[in-house]
């Protein structure tokens, strides 16, 4: 026998991350995954795979849970159905800064984590969005303005807010957002000046950014328990450490930019920081 018993062998998991390669959330898991890769010695290889092209962001969770795939990322708050806990993060004007988004996070951690790891996922770790601001193809001053718009929706929370204010929602992954504006699919929404970069939204018709900072919601890196037992200990002690840190870089909203007030919140998010790379 070549292989003693006993012995872990070697795995692969693949990565499910919804958004494009350039986004930051993904630049930061394809650094953990490279990170993990390289210091376990061959044990684990972990391979991304952006833009939604293994699975649709809203497939991931289920895809992980299944063991379809070993590791994904998801946006939490489109899963309050799975656990409330989740949605937590999307109550809108509860938490409008970086440090009350993490304060909230801090105490629904632990509870969170239990809830996953009873239906079977492992978690690692969740970074923020940017506040969320309102895109609109039109201005709006009141709230009345909003009467009537199709509106981009992307969980229960902002589905919500359509029907009380009279929009008409639309769920729609966020790598569906050029295509849905340009073509008069939908002419508002509620996210990050990240994802109105990535989706290239002043070239498909939005002329108007509401920068309201109504929440901070967060993306969570999961792993299928299975796949995780199979791993030996010190390679599930790398495994964490390495998201720790991915975690503490995703959450300082920026790296190598300069000093100061949260860089999308005071204009000055051009500058080379993590914030710019979008
Ligand atoms: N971008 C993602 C989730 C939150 C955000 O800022 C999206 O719009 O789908």
């Amino acid at each position: 026998m070549l292989i003693s018993a006993g012995a872990t062998q070697a795995e692969t998991w693949n990565m499910a991350l919804a958004y494009g390669a350039s986004n930051f959330h993904s630049a930061n898991a394809t650094e953990f995954a490279n990170a993990v890769t390289k210091k376990s010695g061959g044990k684990l290889t972990i391979k991304t795979h952006p833009g939604g092209s293994l699975f649709k962001g809203g497939a991931i969770l289920r895809a992980v849970q299944t063991g379809q795939t070993q590791i994904g990322e998801r946006f939490m708050s489109a899963h309050g159905s799975f656990d409330p806990l989740l949605e937590v993060d999307s109550i809108p004007f509860v938490a409008q800064t970086y440090s009350d988004a993490q304060k909230l996070y801090k105490a629904s951690k632990p509870e969170l984590v239990k809830g996953l790891d009873e239906k079977g996922l492992v978690f690692l770790y969740a970074v923020p969005w940017p506040a969320q601001g309102l895109y609109s193809k039109k201005a709006i001053n009141s709230v009345s303005d909003l009467k009537g718009l199709k509106f981009r929706a992307y969980n229960s929370a902002t589905i919500r807010i359509a029907e009380l204010t009279g929009m008409k929602p639309t769920k729609l992954e966020a790598v569906a957002i050029s295509q849905a504006f340009s073509t008069g699919m939908v002419e508002s929404m509620i996210t990050s000046p990240t994802t109105g970069k990535n989706s290239k939204i002043w070239e498909n018709g939005v002329k108007y950014f509401y920068d309201i900072a109504a929440w901070y919601p967060k993306n969570m890196i999961i792993v299928n328990k299975d796949a995780w037992n199979k791993l030996d200990s010190a390679t599930q002690k790398l495994v964490m450490s390495e998201a720790a840190k991915a975690e503490k870089k995703g959450c300082t909203g920026e790296i190598g930019g300069p000093k100061g007030p949260e860089p999308t919140r005071f204009g000055d998010w051009e500058k080379n920081g993590r914030c710019s790379d979008f």
